[in-house]
C-alpha cells in the first residue's frame, strides 16, 4: 500500500519567511528519507529541507524564488509500501551565506551537533604556487558545495550567476569544464624555499557587528604584489641593516647639477645618485648582485646591473627596472626614473619593464619617515630602502678645523634588508659602511 503525503516546510526556528534558492528533486524522482529537497536562504543562513520518509515526488508546490514559511507546502510524496506516515522533518542549519556586506561566512557546522566548535586545522598549505585568496567564503547552498567538492572544484574560483552573486550548480559544471578543456601546464619545479605550513585558521571577524564597514575591493596590482610580497616575507630570512650617510655635499652639488636637467624637463633626483653609488657598492660586494639558484646550492653572481625602482602609484606598487644602470649617467638615470615612474602611474608599464632586476631601491625620501624594513624582491637578495634625509648635529672627531664641535650635516638613513641565507651580517654593515662612504663623497664612485 502506498500514501500520498503533504510534505511541508518544518518548524525553521526563528525565521518567518525564508526563499527557496534550490529545488533539488523533480516529479517522478524517488527519494530516500532524509534526501534533501530543497533549500531556502534567510538573511542569516541556508538550509536544507529533508525529505520525511522515502517515495516518489508525485508533484511540486513550490518553484525558484517563492517565497515559504512553517508549513507551506513543498510537495506531494507517495511514500513508499511499508514506510511510516511522513513526519515533520528537522531542519537544521547548515551553512551561512555572506552577508551582503561584510560578514563573512562561518564555517558549516555538523547539523547534529550545532554547539560543538570544532578546532578547524587546515592542511598544510604548499607555499607555491600563491593562490589568490579569497577573504570571504564563497556563496553557495550546501548540495552546490557537495556538488563542488565531490568535483574537486574549488569554490573560491567559481564565478557566481546566481542572485547576490550566488554560486550555482550550473557554475560548478560550467568551471570544471573550463579546466578539463584548458591545456595541462607542467608542474612548476619546487624553488627554492618551498615550505608547507600548518597554521591556524585565519580569524572570522563579522567586522559589522562592531560599528559601519565599506568593502574595497583590492586592486589588481595590490593582489598581485601581495602575493608575491607574502611569499617573499616568509620564505626569506629577512634581516635589515641600518646606516646612515653624510650626503651634505652629495645634496649640494645635486642642487649646482640640477639646472641642466630641468631646462629638458626633468629633475636630477637623489634617487639617481643613489642608484650610481649602489652600482659601486654592487661591484665591491657582488654576492648582493645575485641569485640562489633553483636548488639554492649556488649563488649566480651577475654580471650586469639592472636596478629595480619601488613606484607608488595610485593602484599600489610596482618595481620597473632600470636595466644597465652601471652604463648611464645620473642625467640619463634620472630622466629614465621620471620616465618609468610616469609610466607606472598611467599603468603603461608592460611584464618585461619589470623583469631581470638583480637589486632594488625602495624611496621614501620623498614622503618621510626614518627607517624601514623592505622586503625583497624576490629572487634578488637585498633591497636598499632609503628615507628622507634630515639635518642633524654630527660630531667631528679627528684633527681638521671642524674637529672636536657638532657640525649640521645631512643625514640620509639607509635601511638594507638582505637575504640571511646567502649574506652575512658582518657583509650587509660593510656593504652599508661602504654605501655610506660613497655617498657622503661621490667621488669614490669614480674609482
Ligand atoms: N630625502 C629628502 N627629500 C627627498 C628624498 C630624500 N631621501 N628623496 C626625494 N626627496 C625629495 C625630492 O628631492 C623631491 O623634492 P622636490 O619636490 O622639492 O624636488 C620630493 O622629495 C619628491 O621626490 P620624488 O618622490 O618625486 O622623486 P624620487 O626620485 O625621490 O622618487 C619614486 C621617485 C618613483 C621612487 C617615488 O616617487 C616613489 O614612488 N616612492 C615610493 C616608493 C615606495 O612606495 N616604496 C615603498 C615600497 S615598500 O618596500
Amino acid at each position: 500500500m502506498s500514501s500520498i503525503t503533504e510534505v511541508k516546510v518544518p518548524d525553521i526556528g526563528d525565521f518567518k519567511e525564508v526563499d527557496v534558492i534550490e529545488i533539488l528533486v523533480k516529479p517522478g524522482d524517488s527519494v530516500a528519507k532524509e534526501a534533501s529537497l530543497i533549500t531556502v536562504e534567510s538573511d542569516k543562513a541556508t538550509m536544507e529541507i529533508p525529505s520525511p520518509a522515502a517515495g516518489v515526488v508525485k508533484e511540486l508546490r513550490v518553484k525558484l524564488g517563492d517565497k515559504v514559511a512553517e508549513g507551506s507546502m513543498i510537495l506531494l510524496l507517495e511514500a513508499s509500501a511499508g514506510e511510516a506516515p511522513a513526519q515533520a522533518p528537522k531542519v537544521a542549519e547548515v551553512s551561512a551565506p555572506p552577508a551582503p556586506a561584510l560578514e563573512p561566512a562561518a564555517e558549516s557546522a555538523p547539523p547534529t551537533e550545532p554547539a560543538a566548535v570544532p578546532i578547524h586545522r587546515p592542511a598544510p598549505v604548499p607555499l607555491e604556487p600563491v593562490a589568490e585568496v579569497p577573504a570571504f567564503k564563497p556563496h553557495a547552498s550546501p548540495s552546490v558545495r557537495k556538488f563542488a567538492r565531490e568535483l574537486g572544484a574549488d569554490l573560491s574560483r567559481v564565478q557566481g550567476s546566481g542572485p547576490k552573486g550566488r554560486i550555482t550548480r550550473e557554475d560548478v559544471q560550467a568551471f570544471v569544464k573550463g579546466i578539463m578543456t584548458q591545456a595541462p601546464t607542467p608542474a612548476p619545479a619546487p624553488p627554492v624555499g618551498c615550505f608547507v605550513f600548518d597554521l591556524p585558521e585565519w580569524p572570522q571577524v563579522d567586522f559589522a557587528k562592531f560599528g559601519p564597514v565599506e568593502l574595497k575591493p583590492l586592486s589588481r596590482i595590490k593582489k598581485l604584489s601581495g602575493a608575491n610580497l607574502h611569499r617573499n616575507w616568509i620564505s626569506i630570512p629577512h634581516v635589515t641593516q641600518f646606516d646612515e650617510a653624510d650626503i651634505t655635499e652629495l645634496e649640494a652639488f645635486r642642487k649646482e647639477s640640477g639646472a641642466a636637467s630641468e631646462k629638458q624637463g626633468f629633475k636630477l633626483t637623489m634617487l639617481a645618485f643613489l642608484i650610481k653609488a649602489c652600482i659601486t657598492a654592487l661591484r665591491q660586494y657582488p654576492e648582493f648582485n645575485a641569485s640562489l639558484d633553483r636548488g639554492g646550492a649556488n649563488l649566480v653572481l651577475k654580471k650586469y646591473f639592472h636596478i629595480g625602482v619601488a613606484v607608488d602609484t595610485p593602484d599600489g606598487l610596482v618595481v620597473p627596472v632600470i636595466r644597465d644602470a652601471d652604463r648611464k649617467g645620473v642625467y640619463e638615470l634620472a630622466r629614465e626614473l621620471a620616465e618609468v615612474s610616469k609610466l607606472a602611474r598611467d599603468r603603461k608599464l608592460k611584464p618585461g619593464d619589470m623583469q631581470g632586476g638583480t637589486f632594488s631601491i625602495s624611496s621614501l625620501g620623498g614622503i618621510g619617515g626614518t627607517a624601514f624594513t623592505p622586503i625583497i624582491n624576490a629572487p634578488e637578495v637585498a633591497i636598499l630602502g632609503v628615507s628622507r634625509s634630515a639635518m642633524r648635529p654630527v660630531w667631528v672627531g679627528g684633527k681638521g678645523e671642524a674637529a672636536g664641535q657638532f657640525m649640521p650635516r645631512l643625514m640620509l638613513r639607509l635601511s638594507l634588508s638582505y637575504d640571511h641565507r646567502v649574506i652575512d651580517g658582518a657583509a650587509a654593515a660593510r656593504f652599508t659602511s661602504y654605501l655610506a662612504s660613497v655617498l657622503s663623497d661621490i667621488r669614490r664612485s669614480l674609482l
